[in-house]
Formats: C-alpha cells, structure tokens, sequence
C-alpha cells in the first residue's frame, strides 16, 4: 500500500517508537484500500486506551467514546447507517475488562461490525499494570508477586457465543492483519480480530521474539474454521505454541439487523420524517414531565 492513501493521515503520534499500535494502523488502512472503500464511507470507533488513540491517525470517520464503551457507540451508529462500514480498535484492558459486559452481548446480537483488539497482555496507557489477558505469573508494580487469576481467553468464549467470524494474528505480519480485516469486514455479522500487540515499554515479557518464536498459521495447515469444536480446541492453545488466522467462521451467522431491515432499504439517518411525526414525539414526553 502507498503511504498516500486516502486513509493515511500524517501527524505526530504519541505512541512509543516501536509500539506494534503503528502495525495495525498500517493493516487497517491497507485494508480499507484493498476493500476499495473511501474515508466518507468508514467509521472507526474506540474507547480510552493507547489501541484507542488509533482513530486520531486515520483519515476516516472517528469516534472516541470511553474506557470500556467502544462497542455501544459502534452498535448505535451501525444501526443508524447499516451502509457505513464500522470498525472498533480497543484494547484488551477495554474491550475484554472494562467492557467485558459490551462485549458479551455485542457478539449475542451479532451486530455486523469489525472489532479489531491491540492485545498487548497488559494496560499500556496507565503504565503496564495487568490487563485480563495478562499471563499467570506476570509480574508488574500493581501485581508484585504476580498475576494470579486465570487469563480470560477472549477466543474461546466469542466461538462459545457463536460469533460469526473470530480471528488472532500478530501485529508484525501485517499484511496478514490486513487480509484478516478484509475477511471479516465482508462477513455479514460481528467479527472479532485479537491482534497479538507487541508494548515495547510495558511488557517486556510478551515480546516481538516471544511471540514470534511461538505463532504459527492455521491456514497452512488444512484447517476447517466451521468446525466449532476444533475451532474451541484451537482457542485454548497457548503456550508455546500460538495459533493465528482464522479460527472460527460460523456458517449460521445472521446479522442483527438483518431482521430489521430489509434489502435495499435506506439507513436510518436518511429516512425523511414528516416534522409533524417528531413534533409530536417530543411533545407526548413533555406531556408526561
Ligand atoms: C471508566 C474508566 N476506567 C478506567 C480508566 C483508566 N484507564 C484508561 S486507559 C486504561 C487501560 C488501558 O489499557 P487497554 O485498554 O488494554 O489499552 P492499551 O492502552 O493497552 O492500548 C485505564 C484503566 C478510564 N479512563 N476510564
Ligand atoms: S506504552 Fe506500550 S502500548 Fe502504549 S504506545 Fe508505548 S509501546 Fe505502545
């Protein structure tokens, strides 16, 4: 991809040099070009964190909620305009803690949206104390002896939940990213991506090498991502070995608003009301003050 996209936005960042942040934003922009759509066409929605800075550097259409609530604004904004494409870029501490709650229900509802997580395995923004994701034994300055509860496997309970596409990769492989975002911005339904983000400062255990020395790609290998049980096993790999792309594409997936909406039927937000119809909404909830 040229660095001259449509998408691509030059200013200064404030992410450190190194920060595997700046990859997704390369596969993110790569993507919406090789998707061939245009900034006015895009919506990338994040909550509060250093994965949530990224709307701040793409040329796109931006918004930038709370800690934990990237998710609700993407739905109201995907069920507004079903034409936009939507994407969420969250952090692991955001989307999985935090927004743990959003994120249950999101893939229930099935809401077609595209949710790429920068899971760096810890909270990058407020200095690296431990994230859900974070491994049993890291040791932080919140954490001294250690983390001691079970990492949330965010993989697992969105197959458990039947999401329609859920994927991981590396941030350094960001063509692969990229493809993997393309995949799930034209699978009908929620598409979850974990991004497995490198945090040069924080995190100097998950590192470029220790991920490097442990992903390996399940395309290669003759995989089927409609077998749920297979896909359940996959998820639970993690250790020395890690696997990457495409772990579960559910073949039943049906969008929320497919039940709503009905083909070639205008967005919301272009739908012309008669202003009478609104007068007399906001006048029944005065009625009622
Ligand atoms: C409601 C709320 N809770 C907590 C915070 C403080 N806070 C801001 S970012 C953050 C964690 C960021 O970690 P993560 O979401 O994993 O993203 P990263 O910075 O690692 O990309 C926390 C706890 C906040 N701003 N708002
Ligand atoms: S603190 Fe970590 S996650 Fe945040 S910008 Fe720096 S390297 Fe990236």
């Amino acid at each position: 991809m040229s660095a001259t996209s449509e998408f691509h936005y030059e200013r200064e960042t404030s992410w450190c040099p190194g920060c595997g942040d700046f990859q997704i934003l390369k596969s993110v922009e790569q993507a919406l070009v090789a998707l061939g759509k245009k900034p006015g066409e895009v919506l990338v929605v994040s909550g509060i964190g250093q994965a949530a800075k990224l709307p701040h550097y793409l040329n796109a259409n931006g918004f930038n909620g709370l800690h934990g609530r990237a998710l609700p604004p993407a739905f109201g904004a995907k069920c507004a305009n079903h034409e936009l494409t939507v994407l969420v870029t969250t952090g692991d501490g955001d989307c999985y803690g935090e927004g743990g709650n959003h994120f249950i229900h999101a893939i229930r509802r099935n809401i077609d949206i595209t949710v790429i997580v920068h899971n760096n395995q810890i909270y990058g923004l407020t200095k690296g104390q431990a994230s859900p994701t974070s491994d049993i034994g890291f040791v932080t300055k919140t954490q001294p002896g250690g983390v001691v509860l079970t990492p949330f496997n965010p993989l697992a309970v969105a197959i458990s939940l039947e999401a329609a596409f859920v994927a991981r990769a590396f941030s350094k492989d960001t063509d692969h990213v990229a493809s993997l975002i393309v995949e799930g911005v034209k699978t009908p339904g929620f598409a979850l991506i974990d991004v497995l983000q490198p945090c040069v400062s924080f995190n100097k255990v998950n590192t470029y090498q220790w991920y490097q020395q442990r992903v390996y790609r399940l395309d290669e290998d003759g995989y089927d991502p409609a077998d749920k049980l297979k896909a359940f096993e996959k998820a639970l790999e993690w250790g020395e070995r890690i696997p990457t792309g495409v772990l579960y594409k559910n073949p039943r997936a049906e969008s929320y608003l497919d039940h709503f909406i009905k083909p070639g039927e205008k967005p919301l937000v272009k739908r012309e009301r008669p202003r009478g119809e609104i007068e007399a909404l906001v006048n029944e909830f005065y009625s009622e003050i």
